[in-house]
C-alpha cells in the first residue's frame, strides 16, 4: 500500500436527542446522557479541527439513532467512497444522506447480498484487513476489495474472522506504522506476526480503537497501558473522553470519516 496523502478533511454527523435507541452488545449500566456525549462531541470536533482538519458535521437525523457512527457507512480511500451497507438492518440506509457530501468522490455501490460496516475495516502496513463477523460478510469484503484495487491494483486486501468485539477496530487498530494495539477479548483467525502486537489489559480493551490523525494520534481518555503505549510511538497524542458513545458501542474513529 502506498503512502497516502494527509488527511484534510474529515465528515461527522451530529448524534440525534434519541441515540441512546441505538444498537448495543448489551444494555449500558448507567443510560448514556445526551448533554454530556454532545460536550464530548465538540471536543472530538475541535480537536480535529486542531489537527487542521476542515471538519464538516451533517444534521442529526432521528432516523438513526446510530447516524452518527459515520465510518460505518462508507469507507474512503484517495478519491473512492464505497458505500457499505450494513448488516444490521436498522443501520444499513444510514449512508444515503451521506452522499451528497461525498459527491466530490468516486461513490461506488456495493451489490444487493454485500454486508459491510466501515468499522471492521482497518488499513494498516502494507495492506487492508476486513473483519469479517456480525455486521460484514465475505460478499462485502470481495466487493470492497475489488472496489480498493480499482484504486490501487496491487493492493493486499485480506478477509479476517473475527469474534469478541463488535467491530474488527473495536478491537485492533495501528498505533504506529507496523504496531498494533490489540484489545485481548478480541480473537481473530489470522495471523498478526508480521507487525508488533501491543496487548491491552482487559480493563483498557476500548482504548484499542486509536485513531491516527497524520501527526496526531487519538486515544481514549483514562486508559494508563494504551496512553503510554501512545506517547512511546508518537510525538503529538490527544486522549478523548468518549464516555457516553462507548455505553452505545462507539469508539473513537467511528465518528468521524477522515480523508
Ligand atoms: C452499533 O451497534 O452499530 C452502534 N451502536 C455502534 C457502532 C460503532 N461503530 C464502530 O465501532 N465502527
Amino acid at each position: 500500500m502506498h503512502t497516502l496523502p494527509p488527511f484534510t478533511r474529515a465528515l461527522m454527523r451530529s448524534p440525534a436527542p434519541n441515540f441512546a435507541e441505538g444498537l448495543t452488545l448489551s444494555a449500558p449500566a448507567d443510560a448514556p446522557d445526551y448533554a454530556l456525549a454532545m460536550q464530548q462531541y465538540e471536543a472530538y470536533i475541535e480537536a480535529l479541527r486542531d489537527c487542521g482538519l476542515a471538519v464538516t458535521v451533517a444534521p442529526a437525523d432521528e432516523r438513526y439513532p446510530d447516524g452518527h457512527f459515520v465510518e460505518d457507512a462508507f469507507v474512503l480511500y484517495r478519491e473512492l467512497a464505497f458505500h457499505c451497507r450494513s448488516g444490521a438492518a436498522a443501520r444499513r440506509d444510514e449512508g444515503e444522506s451521506l452522499k451528497a457530501y461525498l459527491a466530490h468522490l468516486r461513490i461506488v455501490e456495493p451489490p444487493p447480498e454485500a454486508r459491510i460496516d466501515g468499522g471492521d475495516v482497518l488499513f494498516c502496513a502494507d495492506r487492508a484487513l476486513v473483519g469479517i463477523a456480525r455486521r460484514t460478510n465475505f460478499a462485502g469484503f470481495h466487493a470492497l476489495r475489488t472496489a480498493l484495487q480499482s484504486v490501487e491494483p496491487d493492493m493486499r486486501v485480506d478477509p479476517v474472522r473475527f469474534s469478541g468485539v463488535l467491530h474488527l477496530k473495536s478491537g485492533l487498530t495501528e498505533l504506529a506504522p507496523g504496531v498494533l494495539i490489540k484489545d485481548p477479548a478480541l480473537r481473530a483467525d489470522y495471523k498478526l506476526d508480521w507487525a508488533e502486537l501491543i496487548t491491552l489489559p482487559p480493563e483498557e480493551g476500548y482504548a484499542a480503537d486509536v485513531m491516527p490523525v497524520n501527526d496526531t494520534l487519538f486515544v481514549a481518555a483514562n486508559c494508563p497501558q494504551a496512553l503510554k503505549a501512545a506517547t512511546a510511538h508518537c510525538a503529538r497524542v490527544i486522549a478523548l473522553d468518549l464516555s457516553e458513545f462507548m455505553k452505545m458501542d462507539g469508539g473513537l474513529t467511528c465518528l468521524s470519516l477522515r480523508y
